[in-house]
């Protein structure tokens, strides 16, 4: 039995990395018969033949999962938005960064697009930046040409990591990569002029080695729900709540009209932001309306 990483998966096939190069695999039929699906990132033991195809037997436990983009045992995540084109909203940036920490991954935030943006869009795109570097989050805010600098670091930040991009289609995921290294050549696509967003360039998630590291490019989606999310557990994502939810008065306060509530005092003060806290609201209303999932 052979043993590798899936780094690619793509029309029914696992690619799995092994020492000695890449083997396309099957999952075994009890995998189906489980409702397991192998993911970009298990690590996996595999049977195969001398023509370097074969059949994924096990896989490893993860370390952790994410649903959208599908990739497991990730180190760190770079979340990807624009600050135009399309334009920047927090709320969207608040959901991925709830999806992230729910998973206790290190988020790392990249703005796109500076170059196509007005003065008036970058003074407020700098604001929010200060904001959530503020709660401890580091943000690169970057365009076409103008940014070595800021490249050069996130470039850094790929040194012995695995890390996986995730965003919505169009904000430059590809793009990205391939300016921090060119050889890549992945192929972008230009954003729909009507739609405003991009076309669903990327179709398959891959992990590809870079800067002694791995990092895997992703295909963009346009929704994001909280399936699995409770709403006791919410507040833990949001990093700010996450640390003050000891001094609520009551254990299990959900911060709407609690009595004590040290998250709420914190909004009066200006602590805690009002738009963060909004979003908070707005994601706690959608899992307490999330339609009950039932197994197949
Ligand atoms: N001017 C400018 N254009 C950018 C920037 N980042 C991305 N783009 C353009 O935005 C378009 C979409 O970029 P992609 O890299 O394909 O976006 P993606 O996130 O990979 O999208 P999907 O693969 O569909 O998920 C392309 O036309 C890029 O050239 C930027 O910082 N400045
Ligand atoms: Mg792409
Ligand atoms: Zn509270």
């Amino acid at each position: 039995m052979a043993e590798g990483r899936i780094v690619k998966a793509l029309s029914g096939f696992y690619y799995v990395q092994a020492d000695d190069g890449v083997y396309a695999c099957k999952g075994r039929g009890v995998f189906r018969n489980q409702n397991i699906t192998p993911l970009v990132g298990d690590f996996v033991t595999f049977d195969h033949t001398e023509d370097k195809e074969g059949y994924i037997q096990t896989i490893e436990p993860r370390k952790n999962e994410l649903v959208r983009p599908p990739i497991a045992n990730v180190t760190q995540v770079i979340i990807t938005t624009t600050v135009c084109q399309p334009k920047f909203s927090s709320l969207l940036l608040d959901r991925f960064l709830v999806e992230v920490e729910a998973k206790q991954i290190k988020p790392i935030i990249v703005v796109t697009k500076k170059d196509l943006a007005t003065e008036k869009e970058i003074a407020t795109m700098n604001d929010y930046i200060a904001d959530y570097q503020a709660l401890g989050y580091e943000v690169y805010f970057i365009g076409m040409n103008d940014s070595i600098d800021e490249l050069d670091k996130i470039k850094q930040h790929l040194t012995d990591e695995v890390t996986v991009l995730m965003g919505q289609s169009g904000v430059g995921k590809s793009t990205l990569l391939n300016i921090i290294h060119p050889s890549l050549n992945i192929e972008t696509g230009e954003i729909s002029k009507s739609l405003g967003r991009g076309k669903h360039t990327t179709r398959h998630v891959e992990l590809i080695a870079l800067n002694d590291g791995l990092v895997a490019d992703t295909p963009g989606f346009s929704s994001l729900e909280f399936d699995t999310l409770e709403q006791e557990e919410l507040s833990d994502c949001f990093v700010e709540m996450r640390e003050l939810r000891p001094a609520c008065k009551f254990r299990s306060c959900l911060h709407v009209k609690e009595p004590q509530c040290a998250v709420k005092k914190a909004l009066e003060s200006g602590e805690v932001k009002q738009y963060r806290y909004d979003h908070y609201i707005q994601f706690l209303d959608e899992i307490k309306n999330r339609k009950p999932r039932y197994s197949s």
